[in-house]
């Protein structure tokens, strides 16, 4: 029956980012569809492990700076994870960071930052991950794009080139990895009411002009996103490959 396709029992989800915010809604959302979760944060996700395990699910943590670590620190972060649930079926890469100054006096520093955390780390935990999903016969890869994966931004350059590549990576590795039946596709949230965004909530011209857009009346909350997530990471998507889904309040449409 249609509904069961959405279920994720015996699965193991691997979120980014999963102590606040989106990555904590989409793990609990994960967790509520049968998914025990395996959770990379750069602090320890002390709620998120609780709420995880009061819905009766295994729940595993890393601690891990994803702006520090190398390609071989995120095979073994993985390699740990296997050894503890036993498999990863799918990865959410959430984990994020924005820095705002104008690209005029832009740095060095927080152009680095944001495309280790938001791209290179993306990209080498996919690879990671789906080496192990080609072992046991497919999973689900879900990237965190932003609506800065369709539009420059103002004053986040930076934040705006890793989103558009990831937009773009995860076409690229949707056609490589599709044969091996993984499905690697993108939710691109839209203006949120989380710490990304406190900057923008508190400047009265920009929270208002972000506001006046969106058709749906509201910034979106971390709950938003729980449907599209599970949607992703469970059969009931098993056809989509490449997608880049906007939830957002109808921001796009404008
Ligand atoms: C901005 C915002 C965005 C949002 C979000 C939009 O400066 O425009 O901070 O980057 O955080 O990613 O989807």
């Amino acid at each position: 029956m249609i509904l069961d396709l959405f279920k994720l029992d015996g699965k193991v989800a691997l979120v980014t980012g999963a102590g606040q915010g989106l990555g904590q809604g989409m793990a609990l959302a994960l967790a509520e569809a049968g998914a025990d979760i395996a959770s990379l944060d750069r602090t320890g996700c002390e709620s998120t492990c609780e709420s995880v395990r009061a819905l009766g699910r295994k729940y595993h943590e890393a601690v891990v700076d994803l702006r520090e670590a190398s390609v071989e620190d995120l095979r073994k972060v993985v390699d740990g994870f296997v050894s503890n649930l036993g498999q990863i079926d799918i990865l959410v890469n959430n984990a994020g960071t924005i820095r705002r100054t104008p690209a005029i006096d832009f740095s060095e520093t927080d152009w680095d930052d944001v495309l280790q955390i938001n791209l290179k780390a993306a990209f080498f935990l996919s690879q990671a991950v789906a080496r192990v999903m080609m072992s046991q016969g497919g999973g689900k890869i879900i990237n965190i794009a932003s609506m800065l994966s369709f539009q420059g931004g103002i004053t986040v350059p930076s934040y705006t080139a890793a989103k558009s590549a990831l937009a773009g990576i995860t076409r690229a590795l949707a056609n490589e990895w599709a044969g091996h039946n993984i499905n690697v596709n993108a939710i691109a949230p839209g203006y949120m009411a989380t710490d990304n965004t406190a900057a923008l909530r508190a400047d009265p011209k920009r929270s208002i002009s972000i506001l006046e857009r969106i058709p749906a009346g509201r910034w979106g909350t971390p709950d938003d996103l729980k449907g599209a997530v599970v949607f992703l990471a469970s059969s009931a998507s098993d056809y989509m490959h490449g997608a880049i889904v906007p939830v957002d309040g109808g921001w796009l449409t404008r």
